[in-house]
């Protein structure tokens, strides 16, 4: 399972980001996973229909076919399953659209952080327990299956349930521990909120409190929802605008708070906002607050930072730049400190947040609109694989 790639390989095409389609393999693709016990005891269910032959005649013959049977049934059932959610998680993993996969590898790798194993070692664990209860159902079998007596044909049934039942008991033998493990990191996996890929979205990003969540609610039409991911305690809003005219559906992403830092120290939540820039059909509203209510963090010159290092990482987004809460009294110096063609909202005192309206929906319905067009015509004439930006680190 090592080989499995939790982030697609470089060569993948990534002009997955320009189909159709939803994220939420998770939700829809893996499989039913039983802690071990369960695990066993769905298999022993299955066994009810394995039945002694009647057709033949000698008592020891039709005990040795029988418990031989009931044996190798016993084995199929526990290890065609594994097979399925190995078999299941390869593919699942595979097809992963760029996006969720480094979704998922974010969350494997916040686990990790946690001491919780990762996935291709929780795999290794679930491959060895296979080949372990075929090792060890097959002797039996065997063994049953020569059985000098009919007695003797059911004791050694019985004593290779009773092994069988011990291999998948993590009391007594700990490495059946990987189907909890395993159903534990599906848990985590499943609970990767939902994102619809095809649809042009906004991304708000910005250094913390500068009022990117207030925007998003406010531009948002109906409730937006709110995601969180398993790898934080923050949530992320995610609201949608609708064209009244066109009725065309666009997302508005909220971001929690990106720092003026190195690449290296970026945490889960930093990563999750540059893997939605890099991988889906984005715009960025980049939002300033030149207040100095926004904390330290949010300091004006690390702002200015952020901004700087997004716009060369990302440079043919379509981008505006917004500064928020216009409400309060902000001295000349420090506005004229602020981008080019900025748009100063309020979103407490309701100020130019129509203008801002019009700005998002000229940014999405055009701007992106041309600039994904564009991106497919280039692969339409070249077969190059269409770009988007940079790779996420
Ligand atoms: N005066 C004023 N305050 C605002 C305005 N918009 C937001 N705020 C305040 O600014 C603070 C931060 O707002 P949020 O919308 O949570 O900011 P955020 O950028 O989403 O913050 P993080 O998610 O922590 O990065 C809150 O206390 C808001 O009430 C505004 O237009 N005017
Ligand atoms: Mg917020």
């Amino acid at each position: 399972m090592s080989s499995m790639p939790v982030t697609p390989a470089k060569k993948q095409p990534r002009s997955t980001t320009l189909t159709v389609r939803k994220t939420g393999a998770f939700k829809r693709e893996l499989p039913d996973i039983f802690v071990s016990q369960t695990h066993f005891k769905r298999a022993m269910r299955k066994l009810k229909d394995i039945k002694p032959d009647v057709k033949i005649k000698n008592q020891r013959d039709r005990q040795r076919r029988y418990c031989a049977s009931t044996l190798d049934g016993l084995m199929k059932g526990l290890t065609i399953p594994i097979t399925e959610i190995m078999d299941n998680y390869k593919y699942t993993f595979k097809k992963l659209h760029p996006f969720e996969a480094t979704v998922a590898d974010l969350v494997i790798k916040s686990r990790v952080k946690k001491g919780l194993p990762d996935l291709s070692h929780i795999m290794s664990e679930v491959k060895t327990l296979r080949s372990s209860t075929s090792k060890l159902a097959k002797e039996y079998a065997s063994q049953a299956s020569k059985a000098a007596s009919a007695i003797e044909a059911k004791d050694l049934l019985e004593e290779g349930t009773e092994k069988l039942k011990e291999l998948y008991n993590s009391t007594i033998n700990p490495q059946a521990i990987c189907l909890e493990q395993l159903v534990d990191l599906q848990k985590d996996l499943r609970r990767i909120p939902v994102l619809e890929l095809d649809t042009l979205t906004l991304v708000l990003v910005g250094t913390p409190n500068v009022g990117k969540s207030s925007i998003v609610r406010d531009v948002s039409s109906g409730t937006p929802e709110i995601n969180n991911y398993p790898f934080t305690t923050r949530s992320v809003t995610i609201g949608h605008i609708v064209n009244k005219e066109t009725e065309q559906r666009f997302q508005v992403m909220d971001t929690p708070g990106l720092l003026d830092r190195p690449v290296e120290d970026r945490n889960e939540m930093e990563k999750l906002t540059f893997a939605s820039l890099a991988h889906l059909p984005t715009a960025v509203m980049f939002v300033i607050d030149p207040s100095g209510l926004a904390g330290e963090q949010s300091n004006l010159q690390a702002q200015l930072n952020v901004r700087k290092m997004l716009r060369e990482r990302f440079p043919r987004r379509p981008w505006v730049d917004v500064v928020s809460k216009a409400d309060l009294d902000i001295p000349q110096e420090v506005m004229d400190q602020m981008p080019e063609g900025y748009l100063n909202v309020s979103v407490k005192e309701g100020i130019s947040m129509d203008k801002l309206r019009a700005v998002i929906e000229d940014l999405l319905g055009n701007k992106l609109k041309t600039m994904l067009n564009s991106i497919k015509e280039q692969k339409s004439n070249t077969n190059a694989e269409p770009e988007l930006d940079a790779e996420v680190d």
